[in-house]
């Protein structure tokens, strides 16, 4: 994948979480004063939350406040320091700039998002703001959406095993395609494993293609969303306006 800028590489082998770091830190460059940010959900975007955090304490970054993508984001900002506001246009608190993790990046920069549950917050808030960057270590880098794992369809609880059956006939005889309702271990005392439950009360439905998924994909987002009982996808398209990506030699490339 081609890059727009490379930074030298840091001296020593870094882990998959020091790299996820470095890229938070370098999105965090491009906060200045009074941003009103969305802030993501997820290991990559929990160090953009602490360098943040650590800037606003040290009184680098007045007036910076976040609107959270989550519940654990929520928490964790608030943990941190940073002021935070609901998605609210009216606060007049317009969102200058999100920061946000993604699961996959294909060459066009469209993602997958939303393996850790959060895709509708994230893209009601990510959407709604000036620019988005995404943070990622290469292992993220795919040629096609779905490649390496599932892509998430957030539905209504009523009715799910119903629109799990619809999302199905999508895709009726594709070669590998399956999908599943996301579900948590049994809790203690209870014999079966219970539905996934996202912060806002619906279910997750899995879809998982051979190879990633082919085709075009803003047409195959408009027939899952037709789907009454769908209610968000995990596929982000054309949505982010920067991806950094840390690399395992070290290099930072910023696309887009
Ligand atoms: C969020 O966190 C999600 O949309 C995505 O599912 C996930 C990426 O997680 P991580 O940064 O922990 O790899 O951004």
């Amino acid at each position: 994948m081609g890059s727009a800028a490379a930074s030298p590489p840091p001296s020593g082998k870094l882990t998959q979480d020091e790299l996820k770091r470095v890229a938070a830190h370098r999105a965090v460059e491009f906060v200045e004063p009074g941003m009103t940010l969305g802030l993501g959900t997820g290991s990559t975007a929990a160090h953009a939350l602490d360098r943040l955090g650590d800037l606003l304490r040290a009184g680098a970054l007045p007036g910076v406040a976040g609107v959270p993508t989550s519940l654990k984001t929520e928490a964790h900002a608030s943990a941190v320091g940073i002021p935070l506001l609901p998605l609210d246009a009216a606060s007049g608190a317009r969102i200058a700039l999100s920061i946000d993790g993604a699961d996959e990046v294909d060459p066009d920069l469209n993602l997958v998002k939303g393996r850790g549950g959060s895709l509708l917050r994230e893209k009601m808030i990510e959407g709604a703001g000036d620019r988005f960057v995404v943070i990622v270590d290469e292992s993220k880098l795919v040629p096609r959406l779905g490649c390496t794992g599932a892509i998430p369809v957030e539905v209504i609880p009523f009715g799910a095993p119903h629109t799990l059956g619809l999302i199905r006939n999508l895709f009726d005889g594709l070669p590998g395609f399956h999908a599943r309702l996301r579900t948590v271990p049994a809790a203690k005392g209870e014999d079966l494993e219970q539905p996934f439950v996202t912060d806002n009360g619906n279910y997750i439905v899995e879809m998982f293609f051979e190879d990633g998924i082919r085709g075009d994909l803003r047409d195959i987002s408009d027939r899952l969303l037709r789907i009454t009982g769908v209610v968000e996808h995990g596929m982000f398209l054309g949505m982010a306006t920067t991806v950094i990506v840390a690399n395992k030699d070290g290099t930072v490339a910023v696309m887009g």
